[in-house]
């Protein structure tokens, strides 16, 4: 892990006035003035597990992925400042600004149900697995879209490591719950915790990934830290964020945008361009940055890659 100097950190990466004052007064406290800062091998040691080091954390050892697009990356500051996080408010600029109180470290992820092996993995561990840049469209069902560079691993192998049962059809994620740290979590605009789900195939393919990380650093608590998943031919809700738990289920489990408007949000979710929301269509969407529409593609253009696992399926029923 490289940590940058405070130094090196555009004054735009630090919105959270409050927070670079913290930083600022832990800076003095520890006795390190302008000169002290230029010592590098210190800062590490000297932010541990401080959140506004995570913040400004590289992310080292990844390699370079496949599936990637190439078309441009939405920029780092519409990736973290438009997002959805309910758990953080509804307004699209709320999880930027009140998601600083979230504690991304300790950080387990629990892994249970049907597997032979069931265990608790510590994030420590799972930042170990083989880490990826994956630069993936993501497509939400509110009809806009971005281009992002996560970075992370597939899902297959920690799925491997535990060892699904015969009985494992689905799996379910589960987000933390915690109203005091996650204050949309004290009103009931959704049945918290907020759970998703995919079938087991869903799971296993390539492309599904654990996000820990965007743009080359640790992933932004806005975004999903310290794990969230990324299913990028699915609408952005399939992608749970900030997971602690991972449950191996026989049945299709309950999904919380299903549970809030079935009629609206169903399991399977596959960005489907003929399949309209009862309340808007979904045939375009616009890029964040964008000032037209485009298209939407089926299965956000992950076709190629998934298409079979819906063979004989009604898409317009299972939507
Ligand atoms: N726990 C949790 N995960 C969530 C959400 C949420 O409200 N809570 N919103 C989803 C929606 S609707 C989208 S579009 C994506 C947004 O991810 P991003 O903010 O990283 O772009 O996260 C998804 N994951
Ligand atoms: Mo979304």
């Amino acid at each position: 892990m490289l940590i940058r100097k405070p130094d090196d950190i555009k004054s735009s990466e630090i919105t959270d006035k409050k927070r670079y004052l913290n930083r600022r007064r832990f800076i003095q406290a520890a006795g390190l003035g302008a000169a002290g800062i230029g010592s590098g091998l210190l800062l590490p040691a000297m932010f541990g597990n401080m959140d506004e080091a995570h913040a400004a954390k590289k992310l080292e050892g990844f390699t370079k992925g496949k599936f990637g697009t190439d078309e441009p990356q939405t920029p780092l500051k519409d990736i973290t400042s438009y997002n959805n996080f309910y758990e953080f408010g509804t307004d699209k600029g709320d999880p930027k600004r009140h998601s600083g109180s979230l504690k991304t470290r300790p950080w387990t992820v629990e892994v249970e149900g049907e597997v032979n092996k069931p265990r608790t993995f510590d994030i420590e561990e799972l930042l170990k697995m083989p880490l990826e840049e994956r630069v993936y469209r993501l497509r939400c069902v509110e009809a806009w879209s971005m281009v992002i560079p996560w970075i992370g691993f597939e899902l297959s192998h920690l799925i491997k490591a535990v060892e699904p049962t015969n009985n494992a059809k689905y799996i379910q994620f589960v987000t933390l719950f915690d109203p005091e740290q996650m204050p949309g979590q004290r009103r009931g605009i959704l049945d918290w915790p907020y759970v998703e789900g995919l079938r087991m195939d869903e799971a296993m393919n390539p492309l599904t990934i654990m996000g820990v990380g965007l743009y080359g650093e640790v992933m932004p608590n806005q975004n999903g830290a310290p794990i969230r998943l990324v299913v990028p031919w699915k609408y952005g809700f399939k992608s749970a964020k900030s997971i602690v738990k991972i449950r191996f289920v026989e049945e299709e489990p309950p999904t919380a945008w299903n549970m809030a408007a079935p009629q609206e949000y169903g399991f399977y979710s596959n960005v489907n361009p003929t399949v309209n929301h009862p309340r808007w269509s979904q045939a375009s969407e616009r890029r964040i940055g964008d000032f037209f529409r485009r298209k939407t593609l089926m299965f956000n253009g992950y076709e190629e890659q998934v298409a079979h696992l819906y063979k004989g399926m009604d898409l317009k029923k299972l939507y």
